[in-house]
């Protein structure tokens, strides 16, 4: 038993903010905890120090919070996630305690610039993309609105590799952010928890009769937690992120070291750390490996003990445990913990069945990011059995009751129940993750409305119907301090000085911009911020592309992860077509446009790394040919991650969100830069059609079929040749890409690709190219009316506070958690 907390423990003043203090202190840092003399350190030394003396004022706060809620007794969040996306933290950190101008101050006196230190800090890429991303906003705005909360992760040895181009083709390279060691965390090393994996159950028959088991695991290995701290803005509340590395029980098997076997000896040590050595690169689509449920399962576990033994160290008894915890699991890689949590209480703990099955679902809620079929979760009954014996029977025994209720109480027929089980019958039998993950919760949100709508008629139609009022929507949301105040200080500064400095704290208030949109002073200034936000990026492709950009000229972004659904390929086809035009039409006014793409691809996904190439290929060939005069230039920024989005999302004109509708369950870049000023085009899917709703129709370009629309035309599968054949524009298009004329060294390069869209054109590129390329030439047209342009972009910005993180996370805490949320 763990001493009891005592609340009026001695602490330390609060370091001073002010620029004289950090001064001393970070030649302090430098000389005692980094051990340089301040004559020959490097920049690296230099950024650590910094850290070092930042950090310091973050623990003060830190420890502020963590007391408030033992003291308190207020309930906790934690947000189980297999991803964090959370890019660099010095200036976040900086930025939301106020500590930005009296650091860059004090290190201009030390002569070290400021910028320098932050663009050295390695980007934590410990996700791959929108889901990742959206659990480290999350963190941010638990913190700012003061919910007492804990993100639990993975400390990946290695995150989302790095990617380099050869010949335009993506190759991938390991990413080693701890390269230089971590000054953010710290490794907790009295937190460590047993993680068992395989083995026997052992049932045991107790003195009063009553059955219990044990699981007696074959395999063991240690979570250690390393915590980083995640500062709210203004420092209202610090809340920690706790990630868990894998370590070996026995670092050497000495037996076998002694006897020579001197490789074997460490056979274990590589076992136990493999776990947490690598995210998984895959987006939406599963990794269907034993190792990635080993990482689900090992995080998962170290968790759930982590929680039920604070709880226990607090309140001593398990029964409060759904009215002081709140357990939110970030899509399906968590979902094997309603089967741990399970085993904990009944196996561990001695709750009955009942009890723990109540406390269960009263303790998790499930969030749902992705409709697509093939990126359901899913595991091989054979494996869980081998690897997690005692959860594979809970499992059953979770389905049972469930599948006897469905047909007791609400009449399911065998196809019903075939649907909502837990097992998939269909071949190789298999557990559903989903499924377990929503008959365990006591919520299961989508994270827009369209996206909530689609999962309630199709993945999970039947426990819809078994359970109606546990489906509900959250629509997704970014941080503004991050995504606007840090990324865009010109913006922010222009801002406050036409509407006050009320929005900094309730970005809702954004909506007194409207006012101002049509005001041609204001249309100027803000024209002059994207203007000098354009230079920068201009400036960065420049050094690192070689390739000239006119800051005059549109910029038209498109950066994400590559994926069919998202339709790079449209985007890039449009352009060869406006390549053709251009050459055909040198007369015409064409207005100058710069497109913009990035993202990375999954190192299997074949197609997707085809159309890096593709971009690439057709990117040489336009912005070499000189009858373009410059009017149309493409690149595609290599190794794009969360720093880079942070340049350029400030400087996009246009925003391109144009997945085939149905299929982005959200998307948060669409948010991001609206709220930055650009325009959208894009199909109603996601979180568009709720920008729509804001923004209004007459300040957002939106195209093609609807959702609906796509699912009919799919039902039917009628050929898309005929529309291929009726386009004129697009088949001139098609037809180049496929002939060669981009890829004169490999003429056959893309004849599959493009022939998909002839055969199936799954993802309707062909069905909405049409309608593309027009709205296109309304977004042309409308940037030749400047007046119109920026009345629009500033309304996009004026409109966008309602996708703030903080609103989502004031929604989940109202409706699913159950915590107090204080308005501003
Ligand atoms: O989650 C984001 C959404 O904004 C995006 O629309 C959605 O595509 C994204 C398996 C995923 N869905 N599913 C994943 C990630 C990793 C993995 O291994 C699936 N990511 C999304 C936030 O809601």
């Amino acid at each position: 038993m763990q001493k009891p907390i005592v609340y009026d423990a001695p602490r330390p003043e609060p370091r001073a903010l002010t620029a004289e203090a950090l001064q001393s202190e970070i030649i302090e840092k430098l000389t005692y905890s980094v051990g340089k003399d301040p004559i020959v350190a490097r920049p690296h030394d230099w950024l650590k120090a910094t850290i070092l003396a930042v950090r310091d004022r973050v623990i003060d706060q830190w420890m502020e919070s963590s007391r408030q809620t033992w003291r308190t007794s207020h309930k906790r969040v934690y947000y189980l996630s297999l991803e964090f996306l959370i890019g660099r933290l010095m200036r976040d950190a900086m930025s939301n305690i106020g500590l930005m101008e009296p650091v860059q101050q004090a290190l201009k006196n030390l002569k070290v610039d400021l910028g320098d230190l932050i663009s050295l800090e390695p980007d934590a890429a410990l996700g791959n993309g929108g889901l990742g991303r959206l659990a480290a906003c999350f963190l941010e705005s638990m913190s700012s609105i003061g919910i007492p909360a804990y993100g639990y992760g993975i400390r990946y040895a290695h995150g989302l590799f790095r990617q380099e181009m050869s010949e335009g083709w993506q190759v991938e390279l390991p990413e080693d952010w701890l390269a230089h060691g971590n000054p953010w965390e710290f490794e907790r090393r009295e937190s460590a928890y047993e993680i068992g994996f395989g083995g026997h159950v052992e049932p045991i028959t107790e003195p009063d009769g009553s059955l219990r088991h044990e699981w007696r695991p074959s395999e063991h290995l240690l979570a250690v937690a390393f915590d980083t701290p995640i500062v709210g803005w203004r420092g209202a509340r610090v809340n920690t992120l706790r990630l868990w590395s894998a370590q070996p029980i026995d670092p050497i098997l000495l037996d076998r070291f002694n006897s020579g076997d001197h490789i074997g000896a460490l056979e274990e040590s590589a076992k136990a750390e493999a776990i947490t050595r690598v995210l998984y690169p895959a987006d939406s689509t599963p990794a269907g490996q034993a190792l990635r449920l080993r990482q689900e399962f090992f995080f998962s576990s170290a968790s759930l003990q982590d929680i039920v033994r604070r709880h226990l160290q607090q309140y001593g008894d398990l029964g409060s445990l759904a009215d002081k915890v709140a357990i939110q699991l970030n899509d399906t890689h968590p979902a094997i913990s309603v089967a741990e949590l399970m085993r904990i209480l009944m196996d561990q703990h001695g709750l009955k069945w009942a009890q723990a099955w109540t406390l269960t679902r009263g303790v998790f809620g499930y969030t749902n990011h992705t409709l697509l079929p093939e990126a359901l979760e899913s595991w091989p009954v054979a494996l869980l059995e081998r690897l997690l014996p005692r959860h594979m029977q809970i499992i059953y025994s979770i389905n049972a009751e469930v599948l006897t209720e469905a047909r007791e109480r609400a009449g399911f027929n065998d196809r019903q129940i075939a649907s909502i089980s837990l097992i998939d019958e269909h071949g190789t039998r298999r557990v559903r993750m989903g499924q377990l993950a929503f008959v365990g919760s006591h919520s299961i949100n989508g994270v827009s409305a369209l996206h909530t709508e689609l999962m309630k008629q199709t993945v999970f139609s039947d426990l819809h119907r078994l359970y109606p009022e546990r489906i509900n929507n959250k629509t997704n949301g970014v941080t503004p301090r991050r995504w606007l105040m840090q990324c865009n200080p010109r913006l922010t500064k222009l801002i406050t000085e036409r509407i006050g400095p009320d929005f900094l704290d309730d970005i809702e208030k954004l909506t007194a911009l409207d006012a101002h949109a049509d005001d041609p002073i204001f249309q100027q200034q803000f024209a002059a911020v994207k203007r000098a936000n354009k230079e920068a990026l201009a400036l960065l492709i420049k050094q690192r592309m070689n390739v000239v950009v006119s800051p005059d000229a549109m910029f038209d972004v498109q950066i994400k992860r590559i994926h069919e659904y998202k339709r790079q390929l449209l985007n890039i086809i449009e352009a060869v077509a406006l390549y053709s035009a251009i050459r055909a039409h040198p007369e015409k006014a064409w207005v100058p446009r710069v497109k913009v793409f990035a993202g990375k691809a999954a190192p299997g996904y074949w197609n997707a790394k085809l159309i890096i190439k593709l971009i690439n290929d057709v990117a040489r060939v336009i912005n070499g040919d000189p009858a373009v005069r410059g009017l149309l230039k493409v690149v595609f920024l290599p190794n794009y991650n969360v720093s880079l989005a942070e340049t350029i999302i400030p400087a996009a004109d246009l925003s391109e969100q144009i997945s085939t509708a149905g299929m982005e369950a959200s998307g948060t870049g669409n948010m991001k830069f609206a709220l930055n000023g650009a325009l959208t085009i894009g199909t109603l899917d996601g979180a568009n059609v709720e920008m729509l709703e804001q923004v209004g129709d007459k300040n957002m370009v939106i195209f093609g079929l609807t959702a609906q629309q796509v699912a009919d035309k799919r039902g039917r599968s009628e050929v898309p040749r005929s529309v291929i054949d009726n386009s004129p524009t697009l088949k001139d298009a098609l037809e180049s890409i496929a002939s060669g004329v981009f890829s004169p060294d490999d003429p056959n390069r893309y004849r599959d690709l493009v022939g998909g869209l002839y055969d199936h054109d799954w993802f309707m590129v062909a069905r909405d190219f049409d309608a593309y390329a027009a709205a296109q030439r309304k977004v042309d047209a409308i940037w030749s009316d400047p007046r119109r342009w920026w009345a629009m972009a500033i309304r996009n910005t004026a409109h966008m506070g309602w996708f703030s993180s903080d609103r989502t996370i004031r929604q989940y805490a109202e409706d699913i958690w159950n915590v107090p949320v204080a308005r501003t």
